[in-house]
């Protein structure tokens, strides 16, 4: 008789535990770490952890690795725009998972391997425009995940720290390489060494990002650069984005053979005849984005 409730005991906490179990994979999947948004010809990214101002965590990096990957396999998307939920854009690496319980912290390295670098490299390879809409606070990796995007747009109430210095760290994912090429050497390396945070507004001035818009309109102002996209030649923008990442390490002469060759394959692409004959016949082009 003993026996029999013991065994009832074990198998009542074993449900218990299962039940627990289920209900955490709802909620996880419930609270999805990116949200997936497809659009007319784009598709919309957000970056969904609000209560950590949308810092990245492991499971979050390799939700965005996979949204990206099905972005770019998508031959129909011509655009996409990155954005955070909530009041912040994103406040980088979460430095919860930083600290061990005993208070210690490990040797960097690994995460920019595995995470970071490709994420920037991606950024910068997709073959389409790629629109940050920097909603809040864009801080640490994610100032400069911002930075890495095609178009930088941002709210008036948004700012961009380099809060690395704040904590013993370098800035990464691309950053110092990114700011002195938009801001120029003297403005990079304040930016780097005080980590204070440049209201969006000076970020424009600076030409650190493209433009500042009103908090109400930032996401509608982002909507409409990407539908401009969807209806844009992609194959020649993506030319665009490659030759104009590769100036940075070609001399002049090394540079005008690029465009020679660039152009040469723009020409190939059905886009070119078509905008050549919409302009000839006075009428709004009809790209067909093949990629
Ligand atoms: O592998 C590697 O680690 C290398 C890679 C490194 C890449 C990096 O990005 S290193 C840099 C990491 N980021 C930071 O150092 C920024 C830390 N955050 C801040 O300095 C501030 O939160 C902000 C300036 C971004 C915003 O300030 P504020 O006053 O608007 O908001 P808050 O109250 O500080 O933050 C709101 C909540 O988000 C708060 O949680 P609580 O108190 O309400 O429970 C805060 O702790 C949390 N939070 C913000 N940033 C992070 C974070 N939690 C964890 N990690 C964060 N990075």
């Amino acid at each position: 008789m003993v026996g029999v409730s013991k065994a009832m005991a074990q198998a009542l906490i074993a449900i218990r535990e299962l039940r627990r179990m289920m209900d955490e994979t709802r909620r996880s999947m419930d609270e999805s770490l990116i949200l997936v948004e497809q659009r007319d010809g784009y598709r919309v990214l957000t970056l969904n952890r609000p209560q950590r101002l949308n810092a990245f965590t492991e499971p979050m990096h390799v939700a965005l690795r996979e949204a990206l990957a099905a972005v770019e396999a998508d031959a129909g998307c011509r655009a996409l725009l990155l954005t955070g939920a909530g009041r912040g854009f994103c406040a980088g690496q979460d430095l919860n998972d930083r600290l061990s319980q005993g208070g210690d912290t490990a040797v960097l390295g690994g995460a920019l391997e595995a995470y970071y670098n490709p994420l920037v490299r991606k950024l910068r390879a997709l073959p389409f425009p790629v629109v940050a809409a920097v909603n809040g606070v864009a801080a640490g990796a994610g100032c400069n995940v911002a930075l890495a995007c095609d178009i930088v747009i941002a709210a008036r109430s948004a700012s961009f720290i380099q809060s690395f210095a704040r904590i013993g760290l370098v800035p990464d994912s691309g950053g110092t390489w990114t700011l002195p090429r938009l801001v120029g050497p003297a403005r990079a390396r304040a930016l780097a060494l005080l980590a204070e945070p440049l209201p969006a507004e000076t970020a424009e001035a600076w030409g650190l990002i493209w433009k500042v818009y009103d908090d109400a309109t930032l996401m509608e102002e982002a909507h409409k650069l990407c539908a401009h996209f969807a209806a844009a030649p992609t194959a020649g923008l993506a030319l665009i984005k490659r030759a104009l990442d590769e100036s940075w390490g070609n001399d002049l002469d090394t540079q005008l053979d690029l465009e020679r060759e660039f152009q040469r394959e723009a020409s190939l692409n059905p886009d070119y005849a078509e905008g050549v004959r919409a302009f000839m016949e006075k009428r709004p082009p009809r790209f067909a984005g093949r990629r």
